[in-house]
């Protein structure tokens, strides 16, 4: 996996690591005590079966320990999943138009763009929706996704914490170029944004900016 880019993306990939690490170490415990038993078990070693009527302390250790487990799970995802749900002051908003098959975008001043350019530093309060199908706002270096659903407006918050060109694409299959339906995050210093911003540019020369900062 390629390197996230914001502090959600970290919190992200570090539950990702939990859960794995968890399961490969619950996997060898319960693996290894299963052949364990099968060898120290085994009719030669052990003629006579034991009749066992449960074991207090042992079924309290495995009801409480995944308990605890599964809840700081929910814990950590609730945490990095609340980063994307709470919109913060001086949030900016841009709207994300997505249709069969191109990303649309547009600020408050009424620019429009095919590429998404945000400011370093400046929390992103992205208004998803789509004029068509259902498509999926997917910015994988983010480690974040929100569908972009016909008449309806759902939001996505960014935090750009470096500067940079990432990879925006297209989550839901949405027709015969669904594959193709991929555009760039442009991340740029606050005053190289707000020149952007205020000048208008043909979207000729958007395309031209995108693709000359790999
Ligand atoms: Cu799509």
């Amino acid at each position: 996996m390629f390197p996230g880019v914001q502090s959600h993306a970290l919190a992200v990939d570090d539950i990702a690591s939990f859960i794995m690490w968890a399961d490969i170490i619950l996997f060898l415990i319960v693996v290894g005590t299963m052949f364990l038993f099968v060898f120290k078990y085994h009719k030669k070693r052990h003629p006579h079966a034991t009749n066992i009527h449960g074991n207090v302390p042992l079924e309290v250790i495995w009801t409480v320990i995944p308990i605890l487990l599964v809840l700081y799970m929910f814990y950590i995802g609730w945490t990095g999943y609340i980063q994307t749900r709470v919109v913060p002051k001086d949030a900016m908003p841009v709207k994300v138009i997505g249709r069969q098959w191109t990303w649309t975008f547009e600020y408050a001043n009424g620019k429009v763009a095919d590429s998404m350019y945000v400011p370093e530093g400046t929390p992103i309060k992205c208004l998803i929706t789509s004029v068509d199908v259902i498509h999926g706002f997917y910015i994988p270096a983010f480690r974040e996704k929100q569908d972009a659903l016909p008449d309806r407006v759902r939001y996505l918050m960014l935090y750009p914490e470096q500067v940079g060109n990432y990879e925006i694409t297209c989550s839901q299959y949405c027709g015969l170029d669904h594959a193709l339906m991929e555009t760039r995050l442009v991340v740029l210093p606050k005053d190289e944004f707000n020149k952007w911003l205020n000048t208008g540019v043909s979207k000729e020369e958007v395309k031209e900016v995108a693709t000359s900062n790999p």
